[in-house]
């Protein structure tokens, strides 16, 4: 590959001849026939790449190589810092996200939260080394104590911090925008939370919107499709992402799974057998801690659920 640069020519004939200089780039979009890849100076080009396309993500750092027609070739994927991954075909995973600091777990009053992927999500940032946090969106549409939220409390107990925002009305915007300073954050939820709207609120009116243009082209619904990255004019990437993207938690076995509920870990150890699974062995400290009152029965009642759907092999 390298060999025909080092090699001298006598009188350089035509340019076209020479290989190009590589270029670093990030990959800002996935648009599926390719990958939108910004330049150092910020413009952005349509690449192609010899690998697998699904095994680059948003958020890689490249070295790509200019081609015919404007575009570009990614050539090489730099080594990443975090990489979020999700069930691909069969066994194999694909990459989510690259070089992300932090998952931003959006939940809504409407559509109802699903604590059950909640849980996943916090669990599967906590076997990849990322940060996650909660924002509680639609505060608009809350009123009151709204009994749909009481499962809350229990993540704030857990020390996850939650910000509270409305796409609508911009309440707890600037409280966000000062959270995202100087990280790489990825939105995840269910779809219809209002993760595109609080991108949408976040960015300038003259950034550029991936997703709207790929919106237009759709068929009216606004159910975002392609995973893509922002720069926030106040510093920091946010990367909004379609819908339900659950990360690969396939690949966990069942001591990971009680080691992502927090909670339990100062009491894993302590039941009388050693490979205990905290379901229903005698003398389970974990259990005796729910009984106790010390952990939340909510929360053991989904760890109960995602070990029998580890069983099952349904553990997307
Ligand atoms: N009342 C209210 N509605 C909101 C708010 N944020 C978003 N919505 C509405 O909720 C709906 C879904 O919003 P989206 O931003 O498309 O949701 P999403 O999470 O990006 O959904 P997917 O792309 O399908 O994953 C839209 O009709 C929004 O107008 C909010 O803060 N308050
Ligand atoms: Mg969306
Ligand atoms: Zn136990």
């Amino acid at each position: 590959m390298a060999g025909k640069r080092g090699t001298p020519e006598k009188a350089p004939r035509a340019v076209s001849n020479s290989t190009p200089p590589l270029q670093p780039g990030l990959v800002i979009s996935h648009l599926g026939q390719g990958l939108a890849v910004e330049d150092p100076s910020g413009n952005i080009v349509l690449c192609h790449t010899r690998r697998r396309l699904d095994d680059v993500a948003v958020g890689d750092r490249v070295l790509w190589q200019p081609a015919e027609g404007g575009r570009g070739r990614v050539e090489q994927i730099l080594p990443r810092r975090t990489l979020l991954v999700r069930p691909g075909h069969g066994v194999k995973v694909r990459p989510v996200a690259a070089n992300l600091d932090r998952v931003l777990v959006v939940i809504a009053p409407e559509p109802e939260p699903d604590w059950l992927l909640l849980d996943q999500y916090l669990i599967a940032c906590d076997h990849r080394g990322l940060k996650v946090a909660l924002i509680l969106n639609k505060v608009d549409r809350i009123a009151g104590d709204d009994p749909r939220l009481a499962p809350l409390a229990d993540y704030q107990a857990l020390g996850v911090p939650c910000f509270r925002t409305s796409a609508r009305t911009g309440q707890g915007l600037p409280e966000l925008r000062q959270g995202l300073l100087g990280q790489c954050s990825m939105l995840a939820g269910q779809s219809g939370v209002g993760k595109s709207s609080l991108t949408n609120a976040l960015l300038p009116d003259k950034a550029l919107r991936v997703q709207e243009l790929s919106e237009k082209a759709g068929t009216g619904r606004h159910t975002t499709t392609t995973t893509t990255l922002y720069h926030l004019p106040e510093g920091g990437d946010l990367i909004d992402s379609p819908g339900v993207a659950v990360f690969g938690l396939a690949e966990m076995t069942l001591r990971d799974l009680a080691a992502g509920y927090w909670e339990f870990r100062p009491w894993i150890g302590h039941c009388r057998f050693n490979d205990c699974r905290h379901l229903s062995e005698p003398d389970c400290a974990v259990r005796q801690a729910v009984a106790e009152g010390r952990i939340s029965a909510a929360r053991y009642q989904r760890f109960v659920k995602l070990v029998d759907k580890l069983r099952h092999g349904d553990l997307a």
